[in-house]
C-alpha cells in the first residue's frame, strides 16, 4: 500500500522534557485528568477540507503547498488517494474522529448523480478504512456555499430551486454520515445572509431558513438517524450579515421557531472573534443555556478581522475553552475539531504533523490547567461569595419569585444605604496566571 507521509512515524507521547518536533509533550491519550482520560475528554478531530483539500490558496495567489497526490490529474484518483493519506495521517497523529464535507471527500462531476455515485465510492474506501483503524466520523456535512449556484444562498436563496437542490445534498450527506456511523450532523450557514437589505425579503429567508431545519430533522427521524444537530454560527464572512451570527442569536432563533429541542451549537473559536466575543463568551453562554454541542478548536489573528482559522496553540484561551467544557461535562458526543488550516507558507505536508502537535498539546494542557482550576474550587468559591447576598433574605425572595416591584420598593426605602463589594478582577487574573503557570 502507498504511503503518503514516510518521513513520519506514530506521533507519541514523549513527555515535556522531549525536544523531539514529532512528538507529543503534554497530550497523552492515557493520561487520566478528573476521572477520565485526555482522548475520552479531547476527542480531536481532523477537519477534512483543510487537512486534505487546502492548498494555501488566498485571494491573492494560487496554492502554494506541495502534497504526495501533486502528481496525480484523475479528480477520483485524487480523492482516493486523499482518503488513504486521510487514515495514514490520523493513525500516525493518533487523531480517532474526522469530519467532512461532501465536497470535500470526491468530485461532484457534471450532475448530482454524478456526485452522489463519486461519494459512494469514496464512502466505501472509508467505511473499509473506519473498520481498519477503529477511526470515527465527529460529523459529516455539506458544503451549500462554494459553487456558484449558492451565490444568493441555499436554504436562503430567493431561488427555490436552489432550496430544492440543497435539500437534496443535505439528504445524500445525512444517509452518508449515518452510513459511516457519524456522532453529529452540522449546519454551517455559508452563505445564509445578505449582501444587501435592498434586494432581500429578511422574513421569507429566516422562515425557509427554519423550514430547511425542520426538513432535516425529519428527515433524520424518518431514516432513524439519531446524531446530534449542530449550528455553527458565525457573524460575517462569506456574507456582510449571517443569520447564525453568535450564540444568542441562534438561541433566539431557535427559540421563535420551535426548534430549540433539535439543535445544539457547535463553537468556532474564530467565529467568536468575528463576532467580537471571546471563545469563553460563546461557550459560557452556550454551556448556561444548555445548548454546547461541539467545537471547532482554531484561532483567528487578533490583529485581523477575517477568520484566519489557525491552529489553536494559545494556552490562555485553551485553558478557559476547556474550563467551560469540564463545567459542561465534556462535549460528548461532540468533539474538538481543528477546523484549521497551516499558514501558506507553512507549504511542506510536514508541517500538517506540527501543526496538530501544536493544537493537540495547547488543549492537552488547557485540559490539566482547567481540572485544577476545577479541583481547587478557588474561582467558584469568589463566584459563590460574590452572590451569597441571593442565598438568604430579600435576595432569596427574589430568586425564590416571591416578591414583586411593590415588596422590593418598601424593603428599599428601609435599606438604601448600599454597600458593595470589590469584583477583585486583578487579583483573579493573577490567580488564573498561577494555574497557567504552575501546571
Ligand atoms: C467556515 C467553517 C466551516 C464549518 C463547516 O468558517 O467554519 O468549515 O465548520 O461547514
Ligand atoms: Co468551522
Amino acid at each position: 500500500m502507498a504511503v503518503y507521509f514516510p518521513e513520519v512515524d506514530k506521533v507519541k507521547f514523549e513527555g515535556r522534557t522531549s525536544t523531539n518536533p514529532l512528538a507529543f509533550r503534554y497530550y497523552d491519550p492515557e493520561q487520566v485528568v478528573g476521572g477520565k482520560t485526555m482522548e475520552e475528554h479531547l476527542r480531536f478531530s481532523m477537519a477534512y477540507w483543510h487537512t486534505l483539500v487546502g492548498d494555501g490558496t488566498d485571494m491573492f495567489g494560487t496554492g502554494s503547498a506541495v502534497r504526495p497526490w501533486d502528481n496525480l490529474s484523475d479528480p477520483m484518483d485524487i480523492a482516493k488517494a486523499k482518503a488513504y493519506a486521510a487514515f495514514e495521517f490520523m493513525e500516525k497523529m493518533q487523531i480517532p474522529y474526522f469530519c467532512f464535507h461532501d465536497v470535500d471527500i470526491a468530485p461532484e462531476g457534471d450532475s448530482l448523480k454524478e456526485f452522489f455515485n463519486n461519494l459512494d465510492e469514496i464512502v466505501a474506501i472509508f467505511k473499509e478504512l473506519m473498520a481498519q483503524t477503529g477511526i470515527k466520523l465527529l460529523w459529516g456535512t455539506s458544503n451549500l456555499f462554494s459553487h456558484p449556484r449558492f451565490m444568493h444562498g441555499a436554504s436562503t436563496s430567493p431561488n427555490a430551486d436552489v432550496f430544492a437542490y440543497s435539500a437534496a445534498r443535505v439528504k445524500k450527506a445525512m444517509e452518508l454520515t449515518k452510513e459511516l456511523g457519524g456522532e453529529n450532523y452540522v449546519f454551517w450557514g455559508g452563505r445564509e445572509g445578505y449582501e444587501t437589505l435592498l434586494n432581500t425579503n429578511m422574513g421569507l429567508e429566516l422562515d425557509n431558513l427554519a423550514r430547511f431545519l425542520r426538513m432535516s430533522k425529519e428527515y433524520a427521524k424518518e431514516i432513524d438517524f439519531n446524531g446530534q444537530f449542530l449550528i455553527e454560527p458565525k457573524p460575517k464572512e462569506p456574507t456582510k450579515h449571517q443569520y447564525d451570527f453568535d450564540v444568542a442569536t441562534v438561541l433566539g432563533f431557535l427559540n421563535s421557531y420551535g426548534l430549540e429541542k433539535d439543535f445544539k451549537i457547535n463553537i468556532e473559536a474564530n467565529h467568536a472573534t468575528l463576532a467580537g466575543h471571546t471563545f469563553q463568551h460563546e461557550l459560557r453562554l452556550a454551556r448556561v443555556n444548555g445548548i454546547l454541542g461541539s467545537v471547532d478548536a482554531n484561532q483567528g489573528d487578533e490583529l485581523l478581522g477575517w477568520d484566519t482559522d489557525q491552529f489553536p496553540t494559545n494556552i490562555y484561551t485553551t485553558a478557559l475553552a476547556m474550563y467551560e467544557i469540564l463545567l459542561n461535562g465534556g462535549l460528548t458526543p461532540g468533539g474538538l475539531n481543528f477546523d484549521a488550516k497551516v499558514r501558506r507558507g507553512s507549504h511542506e505536508a510536514i508541517d500538517l504533523f506540527y501543526a496538530h502537535i501544536a493544537g493537540m498539546d495547547a488543549f492537552a494542557q488547557g485540559l490539566v490547567i482547567a481540572q485544577r482550576m476545577i479541583d481547587s474550587g478557588e474561582l467558584e468559591k469568589f463566584v459563590d461569595e460574590r452572590y451569597k447576598s441571593y442565598t438568604t433574605g430579600i435576595g432569596q425572595k427574589i430568586v425564590n419569585n416571591e416578591v414583586g416591584l411593590k415588596e422590593l420598593s418598601e424593603y428599599a426605602m428601609e435599606n438604601d444605604q448600599i454597600t458593595n463589594s470589590s469584583g477583585r478582577q486583578e487579583y483573579l487574573e493573577a490567580v488564573l496566571n498561577r494555574y497557567l503557570l504552575e501546571s
